[in-house]
Parts: C-alpha cells; structure tokens; sequence
C-alpha cells in the first residue's frame, strides 16, 4: 500500500513523531470553490491548521499515487485545473484512477480513506454530502454517509449543505450508527447558516472531548468515525431565511437543466455563488478556516 502514498516531508515528520495533523481534502478546491480564490483559501486553511499547532495534510491523486501532502506547486497545479479534467473521487473512483495514472480530487469519503490509511485521525472540510431532496425518486445519497460508518475518522463540518434534504440526511447517519456532534450549541448548523431548524443528535463543546469520544470508540471496537458539526461564525452566517429562496431557485435549475450524479453539488454552489453575488463564497470560505482551527484542537488533544 505504501508505494501508492507520497507524503509530504513534513507531514511524514510529524506522524513518525506522534505530532497532531489534520487532513484536508481537494475536491472544495478543485469543485467546490472558483479559480483563483480556491487556492487563496487551500493556502489559508494550511496556513490556519498551522497556527493551531498541526500539520496540514491536503490530499489529492496525481500522477498514480495518492499524495498526503502537497507542496505549493502542486496546490497551485491542481487548484488552476479546470474542474472538467480533475476526477471527482469517491470510495468507487480511487483505484480506477491511480490505475489510470489521472489526477483527482478526493471528497469527504475518499480524505477519510487516504487520511485513515495515512494514520491521520481528524480531518477538516466544509460540508459534507448527505442525501439529496427528492432522493426518494433518485435514490441519490452522498458516499460520504455510509464512509462514516465505516472509517475511523473525525470529520469537522459546518453540516451538511443547506441544499440538501437535511431532515433525512440526519436519518440515514442515525441508522448508519454514526455520531452527529455539535459543537457550541443544540441545533444542527446548515452550512451557510448557524441554524437549520434541527436538533443536532449530540452535544460536546471541548474538543480534548471529542477526541476522548474517538479514543473510546475505538476501544469499544466500534467501526466509523464522528461527524463533528461546528457552525459557521455569526458574524460570517448568512441567516437561514436569505438562504431558504435562494437554495430552492438554485434547485429549481438544477432539476430543468436535469443535472445529476456528480454534477449536482458543484453546479448548486456555483449557482448560488452567482444568486447571492459571492456572498455564500465568503461565508463557505469562512466556515472552512473555522473548522481548520477546530480540527487543529482536536488533533492536538488526540496525541
Ligand atoms: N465542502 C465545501 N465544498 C465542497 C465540498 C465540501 O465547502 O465542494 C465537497 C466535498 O468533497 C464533499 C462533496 O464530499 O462536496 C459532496 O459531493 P456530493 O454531494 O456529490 O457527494
């Protein structure tokens, strides 16, 4: 397995010497966020597990070897790549494309399987993907989901994205066995917004507990992860009510133009990039270098 991995120098440095490192994912940079302000924000979010005291591990698939770590050439390389010729990489997609020797960028459910092989425990993104509204037609339910259930890693979110049906997303991750933790208060965030009209499962507000939460579950041999839901700053949030008509023309679209699949997430956000005039640009960049600084505490707390 090892002869698939390149780790960054540093990043090997640190885990051979039991030091905290948060992973990072690629797919918010290369179909999440626009060129160039997606490489402005892979820097700052590197740059903000740093100041928290870990190592940032961004990881990506290039050239047949998943990469845990990149260097600033690299980041640059793959944030500059139009989205079209970057692989979106899911727990189906990673082998074909080491095998195919393409470059891709990994999603939540793909980090947390190069971060778990890498020996790296926390990982910081945005939003993860849950189930779809109207998934009851489509049966269109993120990977990342079951992903949780099945690998040891705590995942740091702002929620899932607004745009997707939350109610059921909280459903199938309590069926699926994993732990929704919010943190700072009762409600499950919604990404863009601090609130989404839901009670979050789980409570912790201390990250040296949250990460005594995963020491036991893995004690107690219990398989997956923690999704640890962290809201977006008040002074960042765009509140729920701006968001709500917004959202629901943004999936109006989607449903004329009949995006699917893969396409649905990167085509919502770039439409309500446009809908809100860059302002759920701003509040998602926000929220990731939120996460990053809660990532870094967790991580730091687990060594
Ligand atoms: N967080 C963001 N922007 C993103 C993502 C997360 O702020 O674009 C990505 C993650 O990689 C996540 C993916 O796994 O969106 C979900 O995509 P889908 O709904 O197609 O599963």
């Amino acid at each position: 397995m090892k002869d698939l991995m390149v780790f960054a120098p540093e990043v090997e440095a640190a885990l051979a010497a039991g030091k905290p490192v948060v992973a990072l994912e690629s797919t918010i940079i290369t179909h999440g966020m626009p060129y160039p302000q997606n490489l402005e924000v892979a820097r700052k979010v590197e740059a903000t597990v740093r100041d928290g005291g870990a190592v940032p591990a961004t990881i990506a698939v290039m050239g047949g070897r998943i990469h845990i770590g990149l260097d600033d050439t690299s980041l640059e390389g793959l944030a500059s790549t139009p989205g079209a010729e970057v692989m979106k990489l899911s727990r189906a997609d990673l082998a074909v494309c080491l095998a195919l020797g393409k470059t891709g960028a990994t999603t939540v459910a793909a980090t947390m399987i190069c971060a778990h092989m890498a020996g790296i425990h926390v990982f910081a993104t945005g939003g993860i993907g849950g189930v779809h509204r109207g998934a009851e037609l489509s049966f269109d339910i993120s990977a990342d989901l079951q992903e949780l259930s099945r690998t040891p890693v705590t995942v740091v979110a702002a929620g899932a994205k607004a745009i997707l049906d939350l109610p059921k997303t909280l459903e199938v991750l309590e069926t699926l066995g994993v732990p929704v933790i919010a943190v700072g208060q009762d409600q499950l965030p919604a990404f863009w917004s601090r609130d989404s009209g839901l009670a979050a499962p789980l409570r912790i507000d201390d990250p040296a507990q949250i990460a005594a939460a995963a020491g036991i579950r893995a004690k107690l041999g219990l398989e997956g992860g923690q999704l640890v839901v962290n809201p977006i700053p008040e002074r960042d949030e765009i509140p729920r009510s701006v968001m709500i008509p917004v959202v629901e023309k943004a999936l109006a679209e989607a449903a004329e133009q009949g995006i699917a699949a893969k396409s649905v997430t990167p085509f919502l956000l770039q439409r309500i990039f446009e809908l809100t005039e860059g302002r759920s640009l701003e509040a998602n960049i926000a929220l990731v270098l939120n996460n990053a600084r809660l990532a870094a505490r967790i991580a730091a707390a687990m060594v």
